[in-house]
């Protein structure tokens, strides 16, 4: 399972910075590309190209000659809408044109758990779930998975949408005994999105083998993907935490406290 050339944007982020040590084994060249700087410099089977994504012409250009992308890149927390607009919205637009016109035939989408946020947490659900985003970072991820679904019916381009839960080095607190996703996982998944073939557009949860959990992942589970890690083991740290009042959006949510996040300022 390797490729010539593969894509990440988003890679000085706190995931890009974590794949881009443990994707290398799948491509000859990782092009690694960021609004933000990037430490260190590239180093072999590496290319660095800064690129804002809300800049069309950029992005066109960075898509030259790649085989696959790992679109990380955006604004990942709730925001005023304007930001959201030019870094998510603009920019899934842009990748999909640019891998139009490059002839690019695979995408995997960091979508979010922010897509299906207004879910209850006694409620579970499957990715064919009727969206409900809780906030506007929420609506840039659902309306990116309507984009990949678009590319590929129009133009037969391959995406799969990872409705990412909590992906940090560990659950940092009750909600994300549900919704982590070990970095280990993570690197699998995505993997599993780059070589599975004839993905069409799947929609995908992005978690590990949690043990109270909110998502059917059957359809990561058709592309081979088998958590190995669960949140399990952090328990006790977690429940040592004080409580969280059952009024807390943190308890009721899905999403969180994002469902609660704005408006900012007007
Ligand atoms: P992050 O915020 O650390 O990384 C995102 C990167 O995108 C940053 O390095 C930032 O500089 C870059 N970026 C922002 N605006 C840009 C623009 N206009 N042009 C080019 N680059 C731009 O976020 P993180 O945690 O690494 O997440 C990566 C992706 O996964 C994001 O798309 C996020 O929405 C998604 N995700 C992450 C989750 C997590 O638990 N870490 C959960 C759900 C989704
Ligand atoms: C996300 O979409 C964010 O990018 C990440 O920072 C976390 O807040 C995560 O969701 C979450 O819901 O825990």
């Amino acid at each position: 399972n390797k490729l010539h050339r593969i894509l990440l944007t988003g890679a000085a982020g706190g995931l890009g910075k974590v794949l881009r040590e443990r994707l290398q084994p799948y491509a000859d060249v990782l092009r690694l590309s960021d609004i933000a700087g990037m430490a260190p410099a590239a180093g072999p089977h590496e290319e660095v190209v800064p690129c804002d994504l809300s800049d069309k012409q950029a992005v066109d250009a960075l898509l030259a000659d790649c085989d696959a992308i790992v679109h990380l890149g955006g604004v990942s927390v709730e925001r005023p809408f304007e930001e959201i607009l030019e870094a998510n919205i603009r920019g899934i637009f842009h990748v999909y044109e640019a891998a139009r016109r490059h002839d690019v035939k695979r995408v995997v989408f960091a979508s979010s758990n922010h897509v299906i946020g207004f879910y209850k947490q006694d409620e579970h659900i499957d990715a064919h779930a009727h969206r409900r985003p809780d906030g506007y970072y929420g609506l840039s991820k659902s309306f990116g998975e309507d984009m990949a679904q678009f590319y590929f019916d129009r133009y037969g381009i391959e995406t799969v949408s990872i409705r990412i839960g909590s992906s940090f080095p560990e659950p940092l607190n009750r909600r994300m005994m549900s919704s982590w996703l070990s970095y280990r996982d993570l690197t699998t998944l995505i993997e599993k999105c780059l070589f599975t073939p004839d993905v069409k557009h799947t929609v995908v949860y992005g978690m590990s083998d949690n043990k109270v959990v909110w998502w059917d992942n059957s359809a990561a589970a058709k592309l081979g993907f088998a958590p190995q890690d669960s949140s399990e083991p952090f328990r006790e740290k977690v429940e040592a935490q004080p409580p969280v009042a059952p009024t807390d959006p943190n308890a009721i949510y899905q999403g969180g406290a994002f469902t609660a996040q704005g408006p900012f300022g007007d």
